[in-house]
């Protein structure tokens, strides 16, 4: 049914692009190149943000690409029926987007050299910013409420499972020299400093004129207006009445939608969850 979901070992994914064949695939037979570059994130945690930043990066600042190119065109997702197809067509150095889970990667990537991206991001404002994207697609089970989704979300019962599992096990990547962990909220914060960050991890080299256009065409507003990043194009019967993925863009907005009781609950199943992982790696309140 079109408001359930596809179960692949043991956790939901969107209905629509995906299907287990490809997922099975994705995680064998995907042979990774040493010149590929990922961005990897949990859904809703900044990867069309990302996507657009190595786009323009890789540009030069030059916007021609990013307005004239679908952004997922620009930036093909393993995971899915369209990205896979074409990924394992392309040639040179790939720019590949991916929301699974660590233990789907097979080993061939982990012993290649190809550079992770890994953004992540507030699980409040995820779970907010998750729960008015989905609300309005036609691809995974729609909850009644925030509160019914904030059941779901905590539990894992939500589109590519659990936050904290999937967080949990990519950091466990995070010392490698091949692996950048940023997140939504430097990125927010100090957008400058984490752009030139991403063009030292990737060995790109910008003129000062160049790295402020990236961070102009790249700004919430720039991609807002963007028709090629700003999901407008998405089908009908994908979302009948449209999808915007330039919500809100700010940190925080789930003090707005949060009760005390579900801000203490949410705090406790953290504390749990991540116990073990150095506090200062979290950069959120
Ligand atoms: S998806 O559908 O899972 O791929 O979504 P994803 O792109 O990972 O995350 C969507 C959220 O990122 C925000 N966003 C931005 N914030 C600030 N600046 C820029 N340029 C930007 N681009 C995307 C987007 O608004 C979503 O967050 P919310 O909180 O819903 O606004």
């Amino acid at each position: 049914a079109m408001s359930d979901y596809l179960w692949f070992e043991g956790i939901p994914f969107p209905t629509i692009e995906y299907e287990k064949e490809i997922m099975e695939k994705s995680c064998d037979k995907f042979v990774f190149r040493d010149e590929d570059t990922f961005i990897l994130t949990y859904p809703k945690s900044g990867s069309n943000w990302m996507k657009e930043i190595v786009c323009l990066i890789q540009s030069k600042g030059d916007p021609t690409w990013v307005q004239s190119v679908p952004i997922w065109d620009r930036s093909l997702s393993i995971e899915s029926q369209r990205g896979y197809q074409k990924l394992i067509n392309k040639e040179g150095p790939r720019l590949i987007n991916s929301h699974l889970p660590f233990h789907f990667f097979p080993e061939s990537f982990f012993s290649s050299k190809a550079k992770i991206i890994y953004v992540i991001r507030n699980p409040r404002d995820v779970l907010v910013s998750g729960y008015f994207f989905w609300s309005k697609t036609k691809f995974v089970k729609i909850p009644e409420s925030l509160t019914t989704y904030f059941e779901w979300f905590i539990k894992g019962n939500v589109a590519y499972g659990s936050w904290f599992e999937h967080t949990r096990a990519w950091l466990s990547m995070r010392e490698r020299d091949n692996f950048l962990l940023l997140s939504y909220e430097d990125l927010k914060k100090d957008t400058k400093s984490t752009i030139k960050k991403i063009c030292d991890f990737l060995g790109k080299k910008l003129e000062p004129d160049e790295l402020d256009m990236v961070l102009k065409y790249s700004s919430f507003q720039a991609m807002k207006e963007n028709k090629m990043s700003n999901f407008s194009l998405i089908k009908e019967d994908m979302a009948p009445n449209g999808l915007d993925l330039l919500r809100k863009g700010t940190t925080g907005d789930w003090k707005n939608y949060f009760t005390v009781a579900q801000a203490e609950a949410f705090d406790k199943v953290f504390q749990e969850k991540m116990a073990g992982f150095p506090p200062g790696l979290f950069p959120w309140e």
